[in-house]
């Protein structure tokens, strides 16, 4: 029997210029003609037919375009038609269904199309991923990034490992299991395993930074009450989210808002300040705050001018594991360049030195004033340093959660290998390779089972 034909809308189910029918499988073009009647039986491939599109009774719906790609020279590596319509979804509806009549028609599920093209050949597995991610991307850097994965830089560095990851591999099992035909393909095998586990480290790192792309990243702004935590907000924001007020403890829900700096996407949060006897409200927000705190990739910690270095050490510990970025807030005050007052009694001296000429203050940490604008430039450079390390968000290669997990796990089978190298046998440094092989593989395509390939293209959407 002839593997099914699958029919879907390959544009968003609403109002636009042009709708896409797609169908894919051996039965393509006899139902795409069914369609679009007025078609040569044989229709030269990747040639634009003007068309009418007609309803089982041979009325006309519409006229559109009718593109046919011959098997194995298209996307999905099938035959594939196309009809290109107008944008109505009730008429998309209309010629999906009379397609799906079709004995051999059935309607595809998300992602069936790309998995056709990876089960065909068509398409590497992290070219075939990076087609989600980019349908996904909502930054810039994202977009970016999918497409340096699409056009198969990702699957080029993780063959640069595994070929002589496989290679080691294949020696070592040679010299266990045939030691006089091998004999000496071992030499030097503890260098090749040191190699390997250090440009695998090398991919993970930019794993991690790849999902920052793909996801984008949350800063979030604590400190103590009043500290002018949502009036920074506010500024680099770039609107008025947030309520201000000089009562403290002004902010009780987490606040959310996302920005795109320099490609990247970033979604900042306002906080519930921190303080010892909140009331039974603002203690909800509180605990809302470490919540927060604990699941993001970046905290600002901004502390009033009055702030001794014990209490903001005990700032810095309520942040956990999460990096700090710590901030020296309202530092207009007492200076007598904007006309607040309101703070200027609670101004020490010592700490209004350190503020003057280049945004740093005493300890070497920013002065910024969210009332002025003052040193917000520089902070939102710094943020952008601090998730980025420098780098440019282009350069990045991996995009995928997937890959990162699998990524870690060749790595730390790699290091594990490595460790065996020099304490343990040649048995336990090959069975260690194959378990790093495996988990490459998942990358690469080599090693995937069905139910990986399932939830890979679950994330898809239909029609894709
Ligand atoms: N002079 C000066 N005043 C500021 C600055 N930032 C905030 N304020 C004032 O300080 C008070 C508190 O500001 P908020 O932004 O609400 O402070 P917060 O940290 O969000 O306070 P909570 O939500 O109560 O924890 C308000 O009266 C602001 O106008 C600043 O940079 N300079
Ligand atoms: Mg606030």
């Amino acid at each position: 029997m002839r593997s099914a034909t699958l029919a879907a809308l390959a544009t968003a189910p609403a109002s636009g210029a042009v709708g896409i029918v797609r169908l894919s499988g051996p039965a393509a073009l006899e139902v795409g003609r069914l369609l679009a009647p007025g078609v040569p039986p044989a229709p030269t491939p990747r040639h634009a037919y003007l068309a009418s599109f007609v309803d089982a009774s041979g009325a006309m719906l519409d006229e559109g375009l009718f593109l046919f790609f011959r098997a194995p020279h298209s996307f999905t590596g099938e035959d594939v038609v196309e009809l290109q319509a107008h944008g109505s979804p009730r008429l998309l509806r209309m010629l999906l269904a009379r397609a799906l009549e079709h004995p051999e028609v059935r309607h595809a599920g998300p992602g069936e199309f790309t998995r056709r093209a990876f089960l065909n050949g068509r398409m590497e597995l992290s070219r075939a991923e990076a087609v989600a991610d980019l349908v996904a991307a909502d930054s810039e850097a994202a977009v970016r990034a999918a497409a340096s994965a699409l056009s198969g830089s990702l699957s080029a560095r993780v063959r640069a490992l595994e070929e002589p990851l496989r290679s080691l591999h294949a020696d070592l099992e040679g010299v266990l299991n045939f030691p006089e035909e091998a004999e000496g393909a071992d030499d030097g095998f503890e260098a090749r395993v040191s190699a390997l586990r250090v440009e695998a480290d090398a991919l993970l790192a930019e794993a991690g930074r790849g999902r920052l792309v793909r996801r984008g990243a949350r800063v979030v702004l604590y400190g103590p009450v009043n500290a002018g935590k949502s009036t920074l907000f506010n500024r680099l924001v770039g609107e008025s989210r947030a309520l201000v007020d000089e009562e403290p403890g002004t902010t009780r829900d987490v606040l959310e808002a996302r920005v795109e700096w320099e490609g990247l996407g970033v979604t900042l949060l306002d906080t519930a300040g921190l303080r010892s006897a909140p009331g039974r409200l603002e203690a909800l927000g509180i605990a809302r705050t470490r919540e927060v705190l604990s699941a993001v990739e970046l905290a600002v910690l901004v502390l009033p001018p009055r702030c001794g270095e014990e209490e903001a050490q005990a700032w810095l510990q309520e942040a956990g594991e999460t990096p700090v970025l710590r901030v020296a807030g309202k530092c207009d005050v007492g200076r007598g360049d904007t006309g607040s007052t309101r703070d200027s009694d609670t101004l020490t001296p010592s700490l209004s030195q350190g503020e003057r000429g280049d945004g740093h203050g005493s300890g070497g940490f920013l002065s910024v004033s969210g009332l002025t604008g003052e040193g917000v430039e520089l902070l939102r450079s710094s943020i952008l340093q601090r998730l980025w390390g420098g780098g440019a968000p282009s350069a990045l290669t991996l995009v995928s959660e997937r890959h990162a997990d699998s990524l870690r796990r060749c790595s730390e089978a790699l290091s594990r290998a490595e460790l065996a190298s020099r304490l343990s046998t040649l048995e336990a440094v090959s069975g260690e390779l194959s378990l790093a092989l495996e988990a490459l593989g998942e990358v690469s395509g080599t090693s995937v089972s069905e139910a990986l390939l399932d939830a890979i293209f679950q994330r898809f959407c239909i029609g894709k």
